[in-house]
């Protein structure tokens, strides 16, 4: 889609207090980090579940580690995208502007955003499975195994601080993440597939508790049908668009 944006988006735009912002890995993908369901897919070789999970990591903790590894390297080689510099100054559009992200790439906050409920955690952030000492990457050594505590006597597994499958979302950002759909005047759903629960139950949630539920996305998913209005496009191309026309209509 590189048409206009519709006015019908655009009013509602104007007219709303509290919009909230629900993204998944397809924001990213224009920067260069692959998704996790698309064919260049993360989980082409494996399924989210095989690697993404406590059992997983405990049974080949080298294995988890290097796949974290090797995507954080691809992290810290990108640059957040037009998508998420538009959503940044969204933030400052609004009396109210709250951004849900399953990312754990970190590239919302580098490209400005503040107001985020990280999900899934963040793989800048590391922590210790046996006494919680927290670590960022870059201070750990990067050996391809596993790193260990340096606590005195701890010696336990690092591991990123990641919501892995079967493992409960941290519960402020969740709590958050529910406010601010259960309140939004407008949801935006943004290159997500929306596989993944309970953060996938979000956009009908809000959209239950009177919310206008927009979804912006290359492909249709199991939430096109639900959504008052389905963006079919690219976040990069379309975010900056609505951004820009908001503009234009503030200063008329
Ligand atoms: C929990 C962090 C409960 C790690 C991730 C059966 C039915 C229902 C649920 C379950 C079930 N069996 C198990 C479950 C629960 C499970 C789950 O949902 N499984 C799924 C697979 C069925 N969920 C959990 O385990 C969660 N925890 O439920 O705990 C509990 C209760 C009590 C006690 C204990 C526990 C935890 C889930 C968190 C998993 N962690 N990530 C890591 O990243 O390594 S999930 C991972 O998938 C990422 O966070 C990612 O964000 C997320 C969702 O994927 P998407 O972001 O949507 O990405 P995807 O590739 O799928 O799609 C990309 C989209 O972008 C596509 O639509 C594409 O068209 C679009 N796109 C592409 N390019 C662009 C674009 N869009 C716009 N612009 C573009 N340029
Ligand atoms: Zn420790």
């Amino acid at each position: 889609m590189t048409g206009p944006i519709p006015d019908s988006l655009i009013s509602r735009l104007l007219a709303a207090e509290r919009i909230t912002i629900f993204t998944g890995a397809g924001v990213s993908a224009e920067s260069g980090v692959p998704t996790f369901r698309g064919n260049e897919g993360l989980w082409k070789k494996f399924k989210p579940e095989e690697l993404a999970n406590l059992t997983a990591f405990m049974k080949n903790p080298d294995l988890v580690w290097e796949w974290y590894q090797a995507r954080r390297t691809i992290i810290g080689s990108v640059q957040p995208n037009a998508g998420h510099r538009a959503l940044a100054e969204m933030e400052g559009l609004f009396p109210a502007c709250a951004l849900i992200t399953q990312n754990v790439d970190n590239l919302h906050r580098r490209a400005g955003s503040r107001n985020i409920f990280e999900l899934h955690g963040n793989i800048e952030r590391n922590y210790c499975l046996t006494c919680g000492t927290r670590y960022t990457g870059p201070e750990l050594p990067q050996t391809g195994t596993v790193p260990r505590c340096s606590r005195a006597g701890c010696n336990g597994l690092i591991r990123p601080d990641v919501v892995w499958f079967g493992e409960m979302l941290p519960e402020d950002e969740w709590e958050g993440a529910v406010r601010a759909s259960a309140s939004a005047d407008v949801f935006l759903s943004i290159g997500t597939s929306g596989a993944v629960y309970p953060a996938a139950s979000l956009p009908l949630m809000a959209k239950q508790q009177g919310a206008w539920l927009v979804e912006i996305n290359p492909e249709p998913t199991p939430l096109t049908p639900s959504a008052d209005l389905f963006l079919q496009g690219l976040s990069g191309e379309i975010l900056p668009a609505i951004v820009r026309t908001l503009n234009e209509r503030r200063d008329q």
